[in-house]
Parts: structure tokens; C-alpha cells; sequence
């Protein structure tokens, strides 16, 4: 994994509300090559893991009924500066304070249903990308 990758997950909202297209089309645009890719649902035990860093949040109940709610499409970006350039491309995590042009403030409903998960550091989009991908799905 190099420090030029990030992940991120079209949350079950987005792909329910049929953006998927859309929002991978913004993250071309923006200069992301998409080297992994796929279209899957978690389970309670998988989101639960995943999200394992939140478990003491108030939300961490809703979070993982959430996310688990439907399918999600997960990906691996690579870009110049992936994490913290991916991070601008969708905006702040309430889609209130989402900066025009951004995914959230496009697609994202509310502070739970905010359309995409982008990781936080290289550390995140390492273990995170590892979590969903195998080393023969990303090319
Ligand atoms: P981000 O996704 O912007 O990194 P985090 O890491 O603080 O935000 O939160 C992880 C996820 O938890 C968010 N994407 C959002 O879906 C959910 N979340 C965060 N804060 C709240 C909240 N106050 N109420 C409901 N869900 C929340």
C-alpha cells in the first residue's frame, strides 16, 4: 500500500437512492484512478469492526444499523495526496456544512446518511482497504 491511496465507501444511501454513477464520475473527475472496486453488503459484525474506533460514540448503534442496511459499493483511490484530497472532494461529515461542489453537500441527507466514508489518514486507508480487499482485487 502506498501513501497515495485512499478508500472510501458509497454509503447504503447513495446506492439507494441510485448515485452511484454520479459519485464515481465526480471521483474520476477530481483525478482519482479507481484501482479497486466492488459492490457488497456488511454485516453487523463486519461494520461493527469496521467502525470498532466509535464504539463508545452515542451513534455507534445507528451507525451500524445504518451501514448495514443495504448494499455499499467500496473502492481504493490513488492519487497524488489521496487521503487528504479525498477528504475536500466530500466535504464535512454533516452535509449542512458540506462546501458547495462537494459529495455531501450533493448527495448526503443527514449527519448519519452522509452518502461516502473517506479515510483519515494513510494508517486508516491501509487497514481499511485490507478490511473490504483482497491483494488480488486491486490492480
Ligand atoms: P467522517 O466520516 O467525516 O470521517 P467520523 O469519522 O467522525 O466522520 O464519523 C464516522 C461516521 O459516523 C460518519 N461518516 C457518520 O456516518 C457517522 N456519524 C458521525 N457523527 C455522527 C452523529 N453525530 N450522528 C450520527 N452519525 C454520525
Amino acid at each position: 500500500m502506498t501513501t497515495n491511496r485512499t478508500f472510501t465507501m458509497l454509503k447504503p444511501d447513495a446506492v439507494k437512492n441510485g448515485h452511484i454513477g454520479a459519485i464515481l464520475d465526480k471521483i474520476n473527475a477530481a483525478g482519482f484512478r479507481i484501482v479497486a472496486l466492488k459492490k457488497t453488503q456488511m454485516t453487523v459484525a463486519d461494520a461493527s469492526a469496521f467502525y470498532a474506533v466509535h464504539n463508545e460514540r452515542p451513534f455507534f448503534g445507528e451507525l451500524v444499523e445504518f451501514m448495514t442496511s443495504g448494499p455499499i459499493v467500496a473502492a481504493i483511490l490513488e492519487k497524488e495526496n489521496a487521503v487528504e484530497d479525498f477528504r475536500v472532494l466530500i466535504g464535512a461529515t454533516n452535509p449542512a456544512d458540506a462546501a458547495e461542489g462537494t459529495i455531501r453537500k450533493m448527495f448526503a441527507t443527514s449527519m448519519g446518511e452522509n452518502a461516502v466514508h473517506g479515510s483519515d489518514s494513510d494508517e486508516n486507508a491501509a487497514i481499511e482497504s485490507a478490511f473490504h480487499f483482497s491483494g488480488r482485487e486491486i490492480f
